[in-house]
């Protein structure tokens, strides 16, 4: 089955990213990541995504996140630094911040964006305008994916750019205009007929994920576990799959495929010790490290 249906396991194979360091490497070898999200209530997912991203290697994190919250963020750990936007009065990131994007992006390597972004307000409009505005390498997660439903999927090009985009199936189902049992019940064919025609890397994440490659290629995730099925598991992961391709922006399939394995990982790592149901996202986070010495 595997051969006939151009199937693969992800990040099995050596990769780059198992290479070590030069030892004179500094960090801006290794990317400047820029995290977009977040909304009153929802501070935590772009934390998240910041603190994996750290953990996974990236040489400076920025969270850009609603003014009022910019200090909780930023606290989650001192290595991060943050960047306000402008938000409306229910705390929810606005269209304005658009004229201001050349400043946010200025010296990033890689645009993460989506988690905790919410959907209200112009919160979609932002997320489009930021995919639209900019030619960086992106990654498009939760509330920025739900800004391309099907009125706006066809506005998503990766041709001549990278573009990653990490959909559980019920951000796959909105996106494709199908119910989550439909997508369920054809991932395989859905993700590879949604990363040619739009040539971009999708991940379309649950039990044994898949990463389906522009050129129609699919590896299948074997790490993970049930313990990732609670909040804040996606946004690590969007955290990860940047700074991977932060480190290895020539080798976009192999960070992702990397990105995912790792992932489920630290998770399975995680579970060697802590019954599954009480695994926190922050758990895996801080075992990521463990995940990559434990590869190598
Ligand atoms: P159901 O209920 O099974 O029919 P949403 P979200 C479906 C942020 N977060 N298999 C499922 O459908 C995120 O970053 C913030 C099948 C469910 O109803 C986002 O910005 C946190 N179905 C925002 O919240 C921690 C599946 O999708 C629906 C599925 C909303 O994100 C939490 C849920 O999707 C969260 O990450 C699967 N494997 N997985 C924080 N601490 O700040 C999902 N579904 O409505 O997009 O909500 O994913 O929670
Ligand atoms: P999200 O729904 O965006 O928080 O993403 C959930 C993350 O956890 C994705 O990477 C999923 O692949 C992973 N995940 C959730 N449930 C499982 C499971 N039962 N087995 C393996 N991975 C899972
Ligand atoms: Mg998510």
């Amino acid at each position: 089955i595997q051969s006939s249906q151009n199937l693969n396991w992800a990040g099995t194979a050596k990769s780059v990213t198992e290479r070590p360091r030069d030892i004179n490497s500094n960090k801006g070898k290794f990317g400047h990541i820029l995290i977009i999200g977040g909304s009153f209530g929802t501070a935590g997912a772009p934390s998240m995504a910041s603190l994996a991203a750290l953990r996974a290697g990236a040489g400076l994190v920025t969270a850009a996140v609603p003014r009022e919250i910019v200090n909780l963020v930023g606290s989650v750990t001192p290595e991060l630094m943050v960047r306000p936007l402008l938000h409306d009065a229910e705390g929810t990131a606005t269209a304005a911040n658009l004229t201001n994007l050349e400043t946010l992006t200025k010296g990033i390597k890689v645009i993460a964006i989506g988690p905790g972004l919410s959907t209200q307000g112009e919160a979609s409009e932002f997320a489009r305008g930021v995919v639209a505005q900019t030619k960086l390498p992106i990654v498009i997660d939760a509330d920025a994916l739900n800004a391309f439903d099907a009125d706006h999927v066809h506005l998503l090009d990766g041709a001549n750019r990278t573009m990653v985009l990490t959909p559980h199936p019920g951000e796959m189902a909105r996106l494709l205009g199908k119910t989550v049992k439909e997508v369920e019940a054809d991932r395989i064919n859905l993700a590879r007929k949604f990363a040619t025609e739009h040539h971009l890397t999708l991940v379309l994440k649950g039990w044994r994920t898949l990463i389906a490659h522009p050129d129609g290629s699919i590896a299948v995730n074997t790490t993970g576990n049930p313990g990732l099925a609670k909040g804040g598991s996606g946004d690590i992961l969007t955290g990860i799959v940047a700074a991977l391709l932060g480190q290895y922006p020539d080798n976009v399939a192999e960070a992702v495929e990397a990105a995912v394995y790792l992932h489920g990982l630290a998770a399975d790592l995680v579970a060697r010790h802590l019954d599954e149901k009480s695994i926190l996202a922050t758990d895996v986070i801080s075992h990521l490290t463990q995940a990559f010495r434990y590869r190598n």
